[in-house]
């Protein structure tokens, strides 16, 4: 296998996680390249179930190297965390396989304070967000404020920046209505983080270039989704990283030359958590059943992920966008209890088939879906290992949206276990 990049195609919580865990064993070096811990992955082995927001999902298996890029924002607080929960379940016990990047952005309080006192302040056309400070951490990526790792750790840079972030981020917190936040707590803190993370620094970039020339494999593991990219997505309801495969290239500073392969993860059906535009969205019965069977709750906040039909439209774009050479079908199991299952094939809009997803937020909330009907299979089949064995009506069903695609489904997931996954090519 070539390096690797595992991409959501639609919404996110495509499961991403499970993937990427199972694609590990054939990879040496598991790469995160944005987001934060907005993100959350889950990875169920046997009984265990465990959810990764930050550390990438190959950790796992003992001895691989687990890479968090230069495109991540990092909470050091949920980093540490989530560190001591795996070691503290018996896992990660060489953590010097864990490396951060030193040019990372560090996710400060003001962030989160500010993520969330705007939401809150935004009525109807609130994002949704997570609340975990990513937007406001890359603003100040991108306005060239930020706190990098490599500033966090040198004592002078940081309270420098720290005070001049602060200055202007309690005038943003007075004018929302929220309390200023006081500049020796937060030093205090951080700098026992940075003694922490500290060990964990490295330029990982040239980690990888090296990795690559020795013939190692890397796997980069997207978070989110093709639509909740920041260029490509349904902006401004969207996260505010590169979700796309190209993102993989800018967020680790390894060259795309070395990408060889793209993985789209896609459900069977599609979900979204937060708001935005989703044409095929079921706001009845059909969408709550869809919620409970698929557990459709998210891995971070818990909110309850809006659920509907398989949207053709969507996954042609993702295709397009991140030049999949495969898809990897998840939660086929969750459509087993219905008597037919609608597909949509293309939009309309004012009368007029569209020829890809609309740029322009009015046209995409407006738009009207084509649906097929296919008849369901009534069948468990989370018990089903091969292809062959799945019911015709399961079979057919997976062709379809292969042939819909464009593009060839690699594997089948019909449950969240590793072992119920079968692979097609
Ligand atoms: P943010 O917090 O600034 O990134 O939010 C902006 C939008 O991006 C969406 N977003 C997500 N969508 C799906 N899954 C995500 N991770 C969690 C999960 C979500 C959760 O695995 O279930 O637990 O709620 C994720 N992270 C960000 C978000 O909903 C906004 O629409
Ligand atoms: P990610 O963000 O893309 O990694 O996905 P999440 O972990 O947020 O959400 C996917 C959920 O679906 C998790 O609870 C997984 O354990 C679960 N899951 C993954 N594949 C399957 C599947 O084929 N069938 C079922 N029923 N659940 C699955
Ligand atoms: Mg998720």
């Amino acid at each position: 296998m070539a390096n690797v990049v595992v991409v959501g195609a639609q919404w996110g919580d495509e499961g991403k996680g499970k993937v990427v865990d199972i694609y590990t064993e054939y990879a040496d070096e598991i790469v995160r390249y944005q987001g934060g811990n907005n993100a959350g992955h889950t990875l169920v082995v046997g009984d265990e179930k465990v959810v990764l927001h930050l550390i990438p999902s190959g950790v796992l298996h003992a001895g691989k190297r687990c890479v968090i890029g230069n495109g991540v924002v990092l909470d050091p607080e949920v980093f540490i965390m989530e560190v001591n929960r795996l070691k503290a379940a018996g896992r990660l016990e060489d953590d010097s396989t864990l490396l951060l990047s030193e040019s990372l952005h560090i996710i400060m309080p003001y962030h989160k304070a500010i993520d969330i006192a705007r939401e809150a302040k935004s009525g109807d056309k609130k994002i949704g967000t997570t609340g975990r400070g990513i937007g406001p951490c890359y603003e100040d990526k991108i306005g060239r404020r930020g706190v990098r790792l490599m500033d966090l750790i040198d004592p002078v840079a940081f309270s420098r920046k720290l005070r001049e972030n602060l200055d202007e981020k309690n005038a943003i917190l007075e004018r929302l209505g929220e309390e200023a936040l006081n500049y020796n707590e937060i030093y205090r803190t951080y700098q026992d983080f940075a003694e922490i993370l500290k060990k964990y620094m490295a330029d990982t970039s040239l980690v990888l270039s090296k990795s690559v020339a020795a013939g190692k494999k890397l796997l980069f593991e997207g978070a989110q989704g093709t639509l909740l990219d920041v260029d490509h997505g349904t902006y401004p309801f969207v996260t505010s990283s590169s979700t796309c495969a190209g993102g993989a290239a800018t967020g680790t500073g390894v060259s795309p030359r070395e990408i060889h392969e793209v993985v789209g993860i896609s459900k069977a059906y599609v979900t979204r958590v937060g708001s935005g535009p989703f044409p095929t969205e079921l706001l009845e019965e059909t969408g709550e059943k869809l919620r409970q069977v698929g557990g459709e709750f998210g891995a971070t906040t818990g909110r309850p992920r809006r659920c509907g039909w398989f949207d053709a439209m969507v996954i042609r774009y993702a295709v397009r966008i991140n030049g999949l050479t495969g898809i990897a079908l998840t939660k086929l199991d969750v459509l087993s209890d219905f008597e037919t299952i609608k597909v949509c094939t293309g939009y309309t809009f004012e009368g007029q088939a569209l020829e890809t997803l609309p740029a322009k937020l009015e046209t995409f909330e407006n738009c009207v879906p084509v649906y097929e009907e296919l008849p369901g299979w009534n069948t468990d089949i989370t018990g089903v290992r091969s292809f062959d064995q799945l019911p015709d009506n399961a079979k057919k069903y997976v062709k379809r949206l292969e042939e819909l695609a464009g593009c060839p489904i690699v594997m089948v997931s019909v449950g969240p276990r590793r072992d119920q996954t079968m692979m097609l090519k």
